[in-house]
């Protein structure tokens, strides 16, 4: 359910101190009419402190994801079963490097650079999806990540394209087109495992039954543990909650997995009538935080490559910058001489 900052008097008084108030009543009047009468909020617009550092936290962390989603799939560019699954693969992976461009464009209109967010990321400070530290074991798992992983991606980005910050929402349409090709090749990848050869078939519920609780983890924890959620949602950061996003992936999803013939691998899941949605079982929260603080099964694979790919491309971003260097010290000689 969602829930209001007004609900919870703890929060809402660590809210009226921590957010200028009563340093900037006018300015923060302002702001808050803006918010409040779904106006977009733009880089040169005065925004609490607070806004701006939870912004720059919640798109870098979602930057970062696309940056290292890229990883998992990478894994089986050389062994895609035939030359139109590679290409496709190909282009849905160059997808999610342009969205991380599209995302740390935005962060830095915050007034952070991408060089000191990307350090983060390469010491280990900074955070990224949980979803991205399970394994890629058989190609049934690329499948699975179209269907699964961006389908879930899409139910969150959907309601992120309602953003009160002017650059993520309008950044989040561009991504939801993408990502929505991105599902519709997953799950015909899907379907053709699950139609396919016994052994194919078995892949396919193989896949399932491994991605399906990391999916529902993409979510977040759930609303009662959600120390951000209340704050976001009130500034319009986030537009629905953690638990009514993962819900909505649930009761999206199941019906595909009929469709698919597959079986969920969750015993509790049934249909509630009465709340019109499905009921499903309690998420491992062990091991969610666990994955969340670093020590799932690739971890410390996927921040490896990362650096890595980070060191060896230096020579690259060198010369970019001699280029750009020598082209403007020759437009100025050009402009001195006219
Ligand atoms: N993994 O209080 P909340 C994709 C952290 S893109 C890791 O609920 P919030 C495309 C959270 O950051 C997938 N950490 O926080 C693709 C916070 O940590 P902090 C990424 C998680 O921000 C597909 C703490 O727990 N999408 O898949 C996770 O209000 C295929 C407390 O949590 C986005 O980033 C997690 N699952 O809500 C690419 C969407 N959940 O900062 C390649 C944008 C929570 O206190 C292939 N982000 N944490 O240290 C959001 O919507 C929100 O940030 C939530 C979390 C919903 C993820």
């Amino acid at each position: 359910m969602a829930y209001t900052i007004a609900e919870k008097p703890e929060e809402a008084a660590a809210f009226a101190k921590e957010t200028d108030v009563e340093e900037n009543p006018e300015l923060r009047a302002a702001f808050d009419g803006k918010v409040a009468a779904e106006g977009k909020v733009e880089p040169r617009d005065w925004m609490p402190e607070k806004y701006r550092k939870t912004l720059i936290r919640q798109i870098s962390q979602h930057a970062h994801s696309e940056y290292v989603g890229m990883l998992p799939e990478g894994n089986w560019v050389t062994r895609a079963p035939s030359l139109r699954r590679k290409a496709v693969l190909l282009s849905k992976i160059q997808d999610e490097a342009g969205h991380a461009l599209y995302l740390y464009s935005a962060v830095e209109t915050l007034g952070v650079s991408r060089d000191d967010l990307l350090d983060a990321l390469h010491e280990g400070r900074a955070k990224y999806s949980s979803i991205f530290n399970y394994p890629t074991l058989t190609w049934a798992d690329i499948a699975a990540i179209g269907w699964l992983v961006d389908g879930a991606a899409i139910v969150n980005q959907v309601s992120l394209q309602r953003c009160s910050y002017g650059p993520y929402s309008r950044a989040m349409v561009r991504i939801c087109k993408e990502e929505s090709f991105h599902q519709r090749q997953g799950f015909e990848a899907m379907m053709v495992m699950a139609q396919g050869a016994p052994e194919q078939k078995k892949l396919a519920q193989d896949a399932l039954n491994r991605w399906w609780w990391p999916s529902l983890m993409m979510f977040g924890p759930s609303d009662k543990d959600s120390p951000h959620s209340a704050l976001s949602m009130a500034w319009r950061i986030k537009r629905d909650s953690n638990d009514d996003l993962r819900q909505r992936f649930v009761d999206m999803t199941v019906p595909q997995a009929e469709y698919l013939g597959l079986s969920m691998p969750d015993p509790d899941l049934s249909w509630n009538e009465e709340r019109g949605h499905y009921d499903f079982g309690e998420i491992d929260w062990e091991e969610f935080w666990r994955v969340v603080n670093g020590n799932g099964i690739c971890n410390r694979e996927r921040l490896a490559a990362r650096r890595k790919a980070w060191d060896d491309g230096a020579w690259v971003r060198d010369a970019a910058m001699a280029h750009a260097e020598k082209k403007r010290a020759r437009q100025a000689q050009q402009a001195a001489a006219e």
